[in-house]
């Protein structure tokens, strides 16, 4: 269906180049070349309706293969270009009538491939395309966060697609299908189960389940992507009944050599394990009082001799703190558990941390453990799982979100030392870095919900390859091969996309405060209902202000954790940007924003228009109607009005709330209960 096709629709667009496409050489017998033949005639048959010849005829007008064997059909200079290319870079040019798509590797071929089926499908002329590409980042990777009952952790869009009642699903053609969306935008890693692993997740390890894993795993392989595990720290105690986990014991580390090489059996390419550990309840090394490079180092050590990896995150924090103690601040947490062990770790050890100090919050700073650990391999975690904004009930296309954060430049070395450049590993020489993120996919007919949210996965994919992308062009991309090339859709949905975020801040919680949402369900709001508990996420709103104090000389201290010049940017309440006020300074409600405006009129203005701009989204969206198929119009139209209920009782609430608290009538005298 065209849901579920999401932007691998290969609606013919072009027909004049029908003819170039009957037959293709491709030069090579693996699985990732199976791949790439069947994405071929899957996608000319549903084009041009063309069951084409795949040979390996070197005169074919579209000849793909790997440099070692068409370096004949090359000239030296684009030979040594490829010589310079990382594994999976491609070059794609038209030799004297001839398409040629190479690199070193069949995965390069893959993504050359997807990248020409891109440009088909954006309506361009591919029979003259000249490009050279290579991903700007090593690690490209999604994290699943499924569960083996088949519930999804944070998952809006029905249940996985990996695990059906406590078993692994039979039929995974649906497996097969994700695997070929990912590839398309160069995803190259997946974590395929919870971070939070508790009961039975945990013998995913053990030979009940490594067979059946092992078939997921050849299944991601055929597409280039990397299958890697989330694994409970306490496994030598569940599994085998060791008395301990200590990373420092010797059985302990015997026990995960083993186990290690038990998996490798099973999987010869598996990509290591992803860690939660001291975090939220889960076990780790703090509970024999070591630290966070002996337990991941003890890992790290088990799986160096097989090339595997240990992504270990840095979501460590006190989740059961006393509320009224003011001098623990969980926005600190991260940066002061790690950034003391930089240069402890293994070489096959990186570090996964989200992109803000808090959790995925609509607006948060920058987390300022990114980038300061010269030593230690890192990569950003960002959620595309709309969590807290709005879980694929409400549009939040998160391109720009994303944008802002890569973007962001720490200072660390310099000016110039982005986010962007040091998940690069062009900053600090990271011998593994890049980015991950909470997958939004599940197993409804449009894998996401809401049919947009389809958009932030699209987004995030091409991001990992090349964070250069804008947001806009990123949004056209999308919105053509989803949804055709008509001018006033492309026009409507791409402004519909981008105001997104900036209206769901709108209507939710004000100036980088976050946090104002239901307990547990994190959708809706409810502005003291995190307030008064021990998950230390507050925003201190009395009668006279609102706001967290992160000041050096006031506050928590928070800001000394940021390099210079954005130390002294956020700690002054001067230079503070409005967007992040709340975050870094308490203050009165009638204090007085850059924009002019007090704290307490913002908050009104922006929650009434916050709703009337949701309500424009949806009257936009109502001009396009007559060109969008009836499935995804109903599905998209159907979120909107949950959305706009969403909108209005945020709305309503917010400014409720904030009234009554400080007692400052709205300027503008609307009504507010
Ligand atoms: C929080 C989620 C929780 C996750 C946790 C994590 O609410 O379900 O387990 O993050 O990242 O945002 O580990």
């Amino acid at each position: 269906s065209t849901m579920y096709n999401m932007w691998l629709q290969y609606k013919i667009v072009n027909e004049n180049n029908k003819d170039f496409w009957r037959e293709v050489a491709v030069l090579s017998n693996s699985c990732i070349a199976r791949s790439i033949k069947e994405e071929l005639r899957f996608a000319l048959n549903s084009m041009y309706k063309i069951a084409p010849d795949i040979t390996t005829n070197h005169q074919a007008k579209i000849v793909i293969g790997v440099i070692k064997e068409i370096s004949g059909l090359l000239n030296g200079k684009q030979k040594e270009i490829i010589a310079d290319l990382p594994e999976e870079g491609y070059l794609i040019t038209n030799n004297q009538g001839q398409l040629i798509l190479t690199g070193k590797t069949d995965k390069a071929l893959l993504y050359a491939v997807f990248h020409v089926l891109r440009e088909v499908q954006l309506g361009n002329d591919v029979t003259s395309l000249n490009v050279v590409e290579g991903p700007k980042n090593i690690l490209r990777m999604v994290n699943q966060w499924d569960n083996l009952d088949g519930s999804v952790e944070r998952g809006y869009s029905g249940n996985s697609i990996f695990y059906e009642n406590g078993e692994i699903v039979k039929d995974k053609s649906r497996i097969r299908d994700y695997a070929r969306f990912l590839a398309s935008v160069g995803i190259n890693a997946i974590s395929i189960n919870n971070v939070n692993v508790w009961e039975e997740e945990t013998y995913f390890i053990t030979k009940k389940y490594l067979p059946e894993i092992k078939e997921i795993a050849d299944i991601f392989k055929s597409y280039g992507v990397t299958l890697y595990l989330s694994i409970n720290f306490a496994s030598p105690i569940a599994i085998d009944g060791l008395d301990t986990a200590d990373p420092l014991v010797d059985k302990v580390r015997k026990w995960w050599k083993e186990k290690v090489t038990e998996i490798y059996q099973y999987i010869p390419y598996f990509g290591g394990f992803v860690v939660k550990a001291d975090s939220e309840h889960r076990p780790g090394p703090f509970t024999y009082g070591r630290d966070h490079a002996d337990g991941s180092n003890m890992l790290a050590e088990a799986l160096a001799p097989y090339n595997g990896k240990v992504i270990w995150r840095c979501f460590v924090y006190n989740c059961v703190q006393d509320w009224r103690d003011r001098s623990t601040d969980r926005a600190r947490a991260a940066y002061d558990h790690f950034k003391p062990l930089d240069g402890k770790f293994h070489e096959n050890v990186i570090l996964q941390i989200k992109n803000g100090p808090m959790d995925f919050q609509v607006r948060e700073p920058v987390s300022p453990l990114i980038g300061a650990m010269e030593h230690t391999n890192q990569m950003v975690e960002f959620q595309i799982a709309q969590e807290y904004t709005g879980q694929q009930r409400d549009l939040c296309y998160l391109i720009p979100q994303w944008k802002h954060v890569l973007k962001f430049d720490t200072h660390i070395k310099g000016e110039g030392t982005t986010i962007e450049e040091i998940v690069a590993g062009n900053v600090h020489s990271y011998k593994y870095s890049g980015l991950a993120a909470v997958s939004n996919i599940g197993n409804d007919d449009n894998w996401t919900g809401n049919t947009l949210a389809q958009a932030n996965l699209y987004g995030y994919g091409r991001l990992t390859w090349n964070p250069g992308l804008a947001a806009e062009t990123i949004a056209k991309e999308w919105i053509q091969q989803t949804f055709g090339k008509k001018e006033s859709v492309l026009k409507t949905m791409e402004e519909i996309l981008m105001d997104s975020w900036h209206i769901y801040e709108n209507y939710t919680a004000p100036l980088g405060i976050g946090w104002m949402v239901t307990p547990h369900s994190h959708y809706g709001p409810n502005i003291d209902g995190y307030e008064y508990s021990r998950w230390g996420t507050y925003h201190f709103a009395d009668r006279q202000g609102i706001g967290v104090d992160r000041t050096i000389e006031t506050g928590t201290g928070y800001t000394a954790q940021y390099e210079m010049p954005n130390q002294l940017l956020y700690n002054n309440i001067d230079t503070c940007p409005d967007e992040l006020l709340l975050f870094f300074h308490h203050v009165p409600y009638k204090y007085t924003l850059k924009s002019g405006k007090t704290v307490i009129q913002h908050i009104y203005d922006t929650h009434f228009s916050g709703y009337e701009q949701v309500e424009q989204l949806i009257s936009k969206w109502e001009t396009i109607k007559e060109h969008i198929d009836v499935p995804r119009y109903k599905n998209i139209s159907e979120r909107f009005s949950m959305q706009k209920r969403n909108a209005k009782e945020w709305r309503d609430q917010i400014n409720t709330y904030f009234y009554r608290k400080s007692g400052i009538e709205d300027e503008k005298r609307r009504t507010i209960y």
